[in-house]
Formats: C-alpha cells, structure tokens, sequence
C-alpha cells in the first residue's frame, strides 16, 4: 500500500547530495575543537543569522534546554507561550535541568504580544522569583505553524531591553517562517540573544540543530553541551548534512508551504473544523469534531488508506508537508479525506 507520511517533517530522508557529502566529509574531534566540517556548520549557522557564533547540537530539544541553562538560574523564571515546544513537548526539562518554572502566556496563534510579555514580568519583590528569559517560538508548533513578523519581535525586543531581559527563539522552523515572509532569515533574528533552529526537519538533515548567539553565550553553551553529554566527536559527518541542508533545501520549503494550503483549503471545503488564518507554512491543524469523530477514529482511518497523522488533542489532527511528500500524494491525501468524510 502507498504510505504517506504527513506527522511531521522530522521523517525527512537526507538527500543523495546529502549523503554524498557525509560520506566525504573531513572530520576530527570535536570536544578539541578539531572536526572542520562541525565547524564550518556553526560558522556558516551564525553567519546566516547574524550572529557571532553557533553549536552544533544533537536535537532542537538539547539546543533549548542548553539557552535555558546558560540564560537562567535554578528558581528564576522564564516567559513563554502556553503550548510552546520547551513547555509542552520537552520532558519537563526546564524544571529538571534548569530549575526554572514557567510563566505562560497564551498567545494569538501562537504569538505572544509585547504588552503581554511585559505585564508577566516580576517587579523587584521578595516573594517573587526573577523573571530571568523570555521565549518565542517561530515558528509555533501546536499553533499551526504560525510565525512572528520581525514587527513583532521587535516590539517585544524593546519590553526585554527596558527589563534587561534575554530573548530566545526556539526557531526550530525559522527558515520556513522567513520562507512563508520572503525575509532573510536575519531579520527574524536579530532581536534575539539566542536562536536555536533544526536542521533534521524540513532542511532533511538526518540529526541536529544549530544554538548560536554571542561568542561569549556560545562558550557557556559548549561547556553545557558537554555536561548534557553533547561533547560529540567525528561529528562532521552529521555536519556535513547539515551545510548541504542550509546551502539547498531553504528556498524549496515553499514548496511545502503551497502543499500544506491546498491541503487546508480542500479540508476547509469539505467543512472540518480549521482556521485558514493558522495556514502559514507546511503544518495543517484541523478539527474532526465536525464530522462527529474523534481524532483517534480519524486517524485509524487515514491509517486505512496508508496516510499517517499526529494527534494533537482529542479531536485535533496535525499534517505536515515536507521535502517527501509529492503534488500526487496531496492528491491522495485530498481524496482519502474526501472518503472518509462521505463515509
Ligand atoms: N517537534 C516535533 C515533536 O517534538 C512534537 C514535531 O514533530 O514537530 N521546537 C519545536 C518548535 C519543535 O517542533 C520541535 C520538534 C523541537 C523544538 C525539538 O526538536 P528535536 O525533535 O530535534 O528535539
């Protein structure tokens, strides 16, 4: 049977050049700083955002955990959206490596204003911990894949610096949010102290992520990576994926972007629950309440016809479009859901 898998666009197979690169690669041991290829990853990562120096990390998750540990300390607390990766999705991790609690805020499809951001940070009071990061998410995951406009970063870059306050994006699809806004991608970075983004998602690196920001800021988040049990050796192999990842596959995350709108628009004509306003970029979030089902039998359903889907709540279905899915499998995707609803 024909699979297609639409649950997220971490199931990206690296590309031939990719693998080609890997297997050429020129490596060394990175705990002594000796692997060229890591290297030219995190100087070509900072350079295109802007920054003065990356890391090369295992997963967006440890990239995050990383800025919360090098930013905070145990019993500060951090600002960030009420459904965002590092507070949802990340094992508790803030808590148990970083000692911070959380301050959430819920945000307008994900994005957390700057009059919002400001009003949820601590005044100099005994009782209260010290507000001490705050954190954005562009894109936003369990908001549909929504992303902040550079506007917006800045107006909540100011709140930060008239509080002293660091800024992190968790941008582990920041590439698609400056894709969906025809932007460099430095322009929706430069109003952050540090920026994580994922390369092994849409850009179909097989492994890792990028932290850059300040050198000094990076030097803190190397010692923590290797705390964390990061300090990776021969690690340009995986590296080299990700430089052929940031050289090819950016612009073509479009593609992905006008797969995910026909996909949304056919599911809104059919009369699913979903906000077309959340289509932004290559994630579909949409309801199946409608169709008197739960997302459970929704998706045993798709399963049916081959179509795998994430589950994001009790009657909330995610799709995903990436590098792997073709016009012809959105196609099939289209026509499956247009079954399934007619029964
Ligand atoms: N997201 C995954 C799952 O963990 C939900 C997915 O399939 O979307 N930040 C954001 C915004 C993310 O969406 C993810 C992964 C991460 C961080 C973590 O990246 P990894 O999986 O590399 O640790």
């Amino acid at each position: 049977m024909k699979i297609v898998d639409l649950r997220s666009d971490t199931v990206t197979q690296p590309t031939s050049e990719m693998r080609k690169a890997m297997y050429q690669a020129e490596v060394g041991d990175d705990v002594y700083g000796e692997d060229p290829t890591v290297r030219a990853l995190e100087d070509l990562g900072a350079q295109l955002t802007g920054k003065q120096a990356g890391l090369f990390v295992a997963s967006g998750t440890m990239g995050n955990q990383i800025a919360a540990l090098v930013h905070t300390k145990r019993g500060d607390e951090i600002i960030c959206e009420s459904e965002c990766h590092m507070y949802y999705y990340e094992v508790g991790g803030l808590a148990t490596l970083a000692g911070v609690q959380t301050r959430t805020i819920e945000g307008v499809r994900g994005v957390i204003s700057a009059d919002k951001v400001e009003k949820a940070i601590r005044g100099d009071d005994i009782h209260q911990p010290r507000t001490a990061l705050i954190c954005l998410e562009n894109t936003h995951n369990r908001a549909g894949g929504t992303y902040y406009t550079p506007d917006c970063l800045k107006a909540v870059k100011v709140v930060a610096d008239k509080h002293n306050i660091p800024i992190h994006i968790d941008g582990a699809r920041v590439f698609n949010a400056a894709v969906a806004q025809n932007l460099a991608v430095a322009r929706l970075t430069e109003y952050a102290d540090s920026i994580n983004f994922c390369l092994s998602k849409g850009l179909c690196a097989p492994v890792g992520s990028l932290l850059v920001g300040t050198s000094e800021f990076i030097s803190s988040a190397r010692r923590i990576r290797k705390l964390l049990g990061g300090g990776m050796r021969q690690a340009g192999i995986l590296a080299a994926a990700g430089i052929v990842a940031l050289n090819t596959m950016i612009d073509r995350l479009d593609e992905d972007h006008k797969n995910a709108w026909r996909l949304a628009d056919a599911i809104a004509n059919l009369g699913f629950g979903i906000d077309m306003n959340t289509v932004q970029t290559n994630i579909v979030l949409f309801e199946v309440q409608s169709v008197g089902m739960n997302a459970e039998q929704f998706a045993n359903l798709l399963e049916n016809h081959g179509i795998k889907c994430s589950q994001f709540g009790e009657f909330k279905i995610r799709l995903v479009t990436h590098h792997d899915i073709g016009n012809e499998d959105i196609d099939y995707v289209i026509k499956a859901i247009t079954d399934i609803f007619r029964g």
